[in-house]
C-alpha cells in the first residue's frame, strides 16, 4: 500500500476542537492524569469520565500509546502518547518516533480512517519544534505504508508559526520522496 493512501495536513488550531476527525492524540503524561497544556484542553472538553477510563491504563512509559474513547469530546476516540521528555528520555528521537507509529498503529487497528494529533513533547517537555517536526512527519508518512484504513492523518499546531514549519516541512519531505 503506498503513502498517497493517506492525506497529511497541517493546521493552525485546538486539539479539542477537531470535530470531523476519528480520534485525537493527547500529549500525556504517564499517569494519564488531567495536566496542562493539550492534556488539559482535551481532559477539560471531554470530562471527567475521560480521567476514569484512563486510571486502570497507567502508568504508560515514553513511546507507549493507549487508546479510550472521546467521552464529550467530538471525537469517537482519545490516542494518549507519552512523549520524551527532551534531555531525560533516551533516544529522544526513537521514542518520540515510537509515539506516532503507535498511536497510527491503535487508530488502524480501530479501523479509523482520520487521525488528528499535536506536536507531542514540544511543550512541557521541551522538545525543539523543527527536530520533532521532521520526525514527526517522517515517521508519520513511513508507518502510512502499513495502514489499512487510515486516510488522513492531520498536524494541529497551536500557533501558526509552528504550522506553517510543518507545511515546509511537509513540502520538502514529498518533493524529496517524489
Ligand atoms: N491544541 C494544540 N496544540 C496545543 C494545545 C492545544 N489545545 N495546547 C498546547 N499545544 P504539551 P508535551 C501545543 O505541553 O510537551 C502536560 O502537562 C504546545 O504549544 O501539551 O508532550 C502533560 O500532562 C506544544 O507545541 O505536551 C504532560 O505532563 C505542544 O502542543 C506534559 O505536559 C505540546 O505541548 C506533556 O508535554
Amino acid at each position: 500500500m503506498s503513502t498517497q493512501r493517506i492525506t497529511i495536513e497541517c493546521k493552525q488550531g485546538d486539539i479539542a476542537r477537531q470535530a470531523e476527525m476519528d480520534a485525537v492524540v493527547n500529549a500525556a503524561n504517564a499517569e494519564l492524569q488531567i495536566g496542562g497544556g493539550v492534556a488539559g484542553a482535551l481532559h477539560r472538553a471531554a470530562g471527567p469520565g475521560l480521567e476514569e477510563e484512563c486510571r486502570p491504563l497507567a502508568p504508560i512509559k515514553p513511546g507507549q500509546a493507549v487508546i479510550t474513547s472521546g467521552h464529550d469530546l467530538p471525537n469517537r476516540y482519545v490516542i494518549h502518547c507519552l512523549g520524551p521528555v527532551y534531555g531525560v528520555d533516551e533516544p529522544a528521537a526513537e521514542l518520540l518516533a515510537a509515539c506516532y507509529r503507535n498511536a497510527m498503529t491503535l487508530a488502524d487497528e480501530h479501523e479509523l480512517s482520520s487521525l488528528a494529533f499535536p506536536s507531542l513533547s514540544t511543550g512541557a517537555f521541551g522538545y525543539p519544534m523543527a527536530d520533532a517536526a521532521r520526525i514527526a512527519l517522517k515517521t508519520v508518512s513511513e508507518t502510512a505504508t502499513q495502514c489499512r484504513h487510515l486516510e488522513r492523518v492531520r498536524f494541529v499546531l497551536f500557533d501558526e508559526a509552528a504550522a506553517e514549519l510543518h507545511r515546509e516541512l511537509l513540502a520538502a519531505q514529498e518533493q524529496r520522496s517524489s
